[in-house]
């Protein structure tokens, strides 16, 4: 009889716990993603406060790399479904390129996080 309430109370921890992750997943999310598809990035140019971390995801059937023009980054070559992360902390124009298709560009726009109204 003494099991039933550890039972209950590992059951409710269990799902506090999962609906605690659920926040920290839609947070992660609102961080921007990239997908790569027919030799595309997409979105290929966008906006994003500093500290904001942006995924690729190469969903193509070739492997591809997002290089920096400015060699800040570079990802090894992705296969399909390979993920490569970097957090843009520094305000500024950051262009890439896939080092294995050079012709597939993209750029990422970093603003400041705080004091953006003062910048525009
Ligand atoms: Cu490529």
């Amino acid at each position: 009889m003494a099991r039933k309430p550890c039972v209950a109370i590992a059951l409710a921890a269990a799902v506090l716990a999962a609906a605690a992750a659920l926040p920290a997943r839609s947070a992660q999310a609102a961080d921007t993603e990239v997908l790569i598809d027919q030799f595309t990035f997409t979105p290929q140019r966008f906006t994003v406060k500093a500290g904001t971390t942006v995924t690729w995801t190469n969903e193509d059937d070739v492997p591809h790399t997002i290089a920096s023009s400015s060699k800040l980054f570079k990802s090894k070559a992705l296969d399909t479904g390979d993920k490569f992360s970097f957090t843009f902390t520094t305000p500024g124009t950051y262009e890439y390129f896939c080092s294995l298709h050079p012709h597939m560009t993209g750029a990422v726009v970093v603003e400041a996080a705080s004091g953006s109204n003062a910048a525009r």
